[in-house]
């Protein structure tokens, strides 16, 4: 409990109100300052609403909306709304907190006052009334709030399929409901935010559809900030700035009003900032501060995470220095993905790269972006960003995931983090958000997300943790299983519930009609969650079965098992078949492991007591990477049937001078093609391929590059391990778009 908690919690009990009646007050984003309610009054019905006309129409439009009436009545229940300096409020002008974005709310028997410090401020007012009814009551209280941070939102800035129109207009009203003013549009397959079409206007229905969003951003008080991402084959020359300009005037043209320059991801011409700084420069004073109602520019530097960064190559300290001081500059941490925290000057955090750019850095939060982990669905709490960090930070987005409706969850918990750091309680803001997105089935929601948080082993190192309430059990029944091969009834039952409740909830998931987006965003992972509880029962059900001495059971049993091993392999072949990380994964931190060790010891006890040889195998990787590079010494490996291949990554790879990448199979195979992307021309110029049958000995294969696609052919030469290196002293940098080996099973 915080300092403000505990006062409150104090004040209660001297004046004997009961904490009941101060939870009443149940509002996400939490509230600076609250009194607690003793008592509540009921809506009336008719409202005598005063300066409805006087303030922001859009703060006013809304109200009318939740009191259901847009007329006035003499000696109806007395609203006061408006800005401050507005007629309608001035009596109340002291108690607004003089903070951008804050308001005063007042509840009392005798009137409600909704009081803005400025426009947002009274339409977060409303905001904040609208979380407070309930029932037709609403608590007498009195509450005085505004944002710690000061822009708070999304960036759509992932790789993958771009959110539908549709998508965006439903997040634009999220965003105003939950108090995010911000909504940063930059997905990077786009065409037209990155290359090769930076450069032009956009066709008639896309641009049409960017000025809706603008309206629609607007009425919901959001900044919708349009990002280019022009540095992959950006000149230095006057064309290419005019260029620019031309397609942010085309934009302006279309109602947008704030502006991102994005230059992540990219690599040679377009990295050098002193040419980022000058062009940034050039659009801020030609542009930005001419037109006068353009809202500050943001940048996303080339080095936009630490580890990424050459301090000594003075990158960071060329913007910092150059860039000009209004200028935003994002950053997603000591990582690509990274939690923040305060740090120091000397070692990381905040601290060390505000120093370098000499302003709070603009947070670009990737999480819960899964554009590296396609093939799972985060949607866990949000936790891990410090919480007294917010004076260190201009703003605060999250890139979330490509499925839209299900990134709500974290959004939702963003919001509140944003607000009010201090009183972000992540449990309490990710139960509200199911209350928020799916009230009918929100518990269902709950267990489905509580084993769906994960992501798996990745590139980028980044984990989460999942079944958090079952990981104790499970690591108890597992130890005594493996260990002595008995099991505490009281686990295994605990087990056995969990089991029945992901089908369950997979079930009434499944067939809820509440929110059908996000629903059939997460209908294969629901698929593949039903398989896994109904695996995981039956598994029970086999080691029982042994325990017993029922042979018929246990074979039975197995038979069954194999089967649903079966079908879950068929929904990862079948569903989500993207060229990244297809296939669906679910419940895999504790879970699966969970369910495969016990299987497979079952079925080890079985052999050897009954002299049999049952398969005990679940699906796993044999084959493993090797590398000294250190952006892909993590990257997974996958196989569909013959085929193994490193999962690709998004970023640009720097690839060390005589760096190398190994890959060594469980056994030898023939070998019959080798086929690899890394996005760049000329690959013979510094790099070898070689093939070794014994993982010790190489030898060297000649390839056919055409374009940036290299292939060799393997003749079916028996081969143990494939090794790529880079032969020069030079750092090289590439893309890991494709690396795929196929052999002969
Ligand atoms: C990209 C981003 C991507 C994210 C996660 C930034 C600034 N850029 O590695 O588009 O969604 O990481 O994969 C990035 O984060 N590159």
């Amino acid at each position: 409990m915080n300092m403000k908690k505990t006062f409150l919690a104090t004040i209660c009990l001297f004046a004997g109100i009961s904490m009941y009646a101060q939870q009443i007050i149940d509002v996400q984003p939490v509230p600076q300052k609250v009194t607690p309610a003793t008592q509540t009054i009921k809506l009336t019905g008719t409202y005598q609403l005063n300066g409805i006309n006087e303030a922001n129409p859009y703060a006013s439009e809304a109200l009318k909306t939740i009191l259901s009436t847009d007329k006035s009545v003499k000696g109806g229940m007395k609203i006061y709304i408006g800005e401050r300096g507005d007629k309608a409020v001035s009596k109340y002008k002291k108690f607004i907190p003089a903070q951008a974005e804050g308001y005063f709310l007042r509840i009392s028997p005798k009137e409600i006052v909704l009081a803005g410090y400025d426009e947002r401020g009274t339409y977060y007012a409303v905001q904040t009334l609208r979380q407070l009814i309930k029932d037709g009551q609403l608590p007498v209280t009195e509450i005085k709030d505004w944002p710690d941070i000061c822009f708070r939102g999304v960036v759509e800035g992932f790789y993958g399929t771009p959110w539908s129109h549709e998508a965006r207009l439903r997040h634009l009203k999220f965003y105003g409901q939950n108090k995010m003013n911000t909504y940063i549009y930059g997905p990077k397959d786009d065409p037209y935010h990155s290359s090769p079409n930076w450069r032009l206007p956009y066709p008639e229905q896309e641009a049409k559809q960017i000025k809706e969003l603008v309206q629609v951003a607007k009425e919901n008080a959001v900044n919708f900030v349009w990002a280019i991402h022009p540095g992959k084959d950006i000149k230095w020359n006057q064309e290419d700035r005019d260029n620019l300009l031309s397609k942010f005037n085309n934009m302006y043209d279309l109602g947008v009003r704030s502006f991102a320059v994005f230059f992540d991801d990219i690599s040679g011409e377009g990295t050098n900032p002193d040419r980022q700084a000058e062009l940034l420069n050039y659009i801020d004073e030609q542009f930005v501060k001419m037109k006068k109602d353009v809202t500050p520019l943001i940048m996303c530097p080339t080095e936009y995470n630490k580890s990424w960064s050459n301090v000594k190559g003075g990158y960071l300290t060329t913007l910092g220095t150059k860039l000009n001081g209004s200028i935003h500059i994002m950053w997603t941490g000591d990582r690509v993905i990274a939690d923040m925290y305060e740090g120091d000057t000397e070692k990381g955090g905040m601290k060390w790269i505000n120093n370098l750019i000499q302003r709070p850095a603009y947070v670009w939060w990737n999480f819960p972006v899964s554009d590296y982990v396609r093939d799972h669905l985060l949607m866990g709490p949000v936790y891990g960003n410090e919480k007294h960090i917010a004076d260190m930070m201009s703003g605060f987005v999250t890139n979330p995931m490509e499925h839209a409706e299900s990134s709500l969850l974290a959004i939702y918990s963003v919001a509140s983090y944003a607000w009010n750091p201090d009183d972000y309680d992540s449990m309490k803001a990710w139960r509200d958000a199911m209350e928020a997105i799916l009230p009918s089935a929100a518990l269902e929601l709950e267990t489905f997300a509580t084993h769906n948080s994960d992501l798996g082993p990745n590139g980028h190192g980044y984990r989460r943790e999942e079944s958090v309430a079952l990981k104790p059990v499970a690591e108890r029944f597992l130890n005594d299983y493996l260990s002595k091969g008995t099991y505490p009834i009281e686990d295994f039952l605990k087990l056995l519930d969990t089991f029945m409740q992901m089908k369950e909830a997979a079930d009434i998931l499944m067939t809820n009609t509440e929110n059908p987006a996000l629903i059939s965003e997460m209908r294969p992972w629901l698929i593949q969650h039903k398989l896994m509880g109904e695996l995981g029962g039956e598994v029970l059900a086999l080691a029982n079965a042994y325990e017993q001495g029922k042979q018929d059971g246990f074979l039975r049993k197995y038979k069954h098992i194999k089967a649903l091993q079966q079908q879950m392999f068929d929904v990862d072949q079948t569903y989500n078949q993207n060229p990244y990380q297809p296939g669906v994964k679910t419940a895999g931190l504790v879970i699966k492991p969970l369910i495969d060790q016990t299987f497979a010891k079952a079925v080890e006890m079985y052999n050897n007591k009954y002299g049999t040889a049952l398969d005990g195998n679940a699906d796993y990787i044999p084959h493993t990477l090797t590398s000294d590079v250190n952006q892909l010494k993590n990257l997974p490996l996958r196989q569909k049937t013959n085929r193994i291949s490193v999962s690709p990554a998004n970023e640009v790879i720097k690839w060390q001078g005589k760096g190398f990448i190994t890959i060594i199979l469980d056994k030898v195979y023939p070998l019959m093609t080798i086929d690899i992307d890394f996005g760049k021309p000329e690959v013979t110029a510094w790099g070898i391929l070689e093939i070794s049958t014994n993982g010790q000995d190489w030898e060297k294969v000649d390839f056919l590059q055409n374009k940036n696609r290299i292939h060799a052919n393997g003749e079916k030469k028996p081969i143990k391990a494939i090794r790529f290196t880079n032969t020069q002293n030079k750092e090289q940098e590439i893309y890991m778009k494709n690396f795929t080996i196929t052999i002969e099973k």
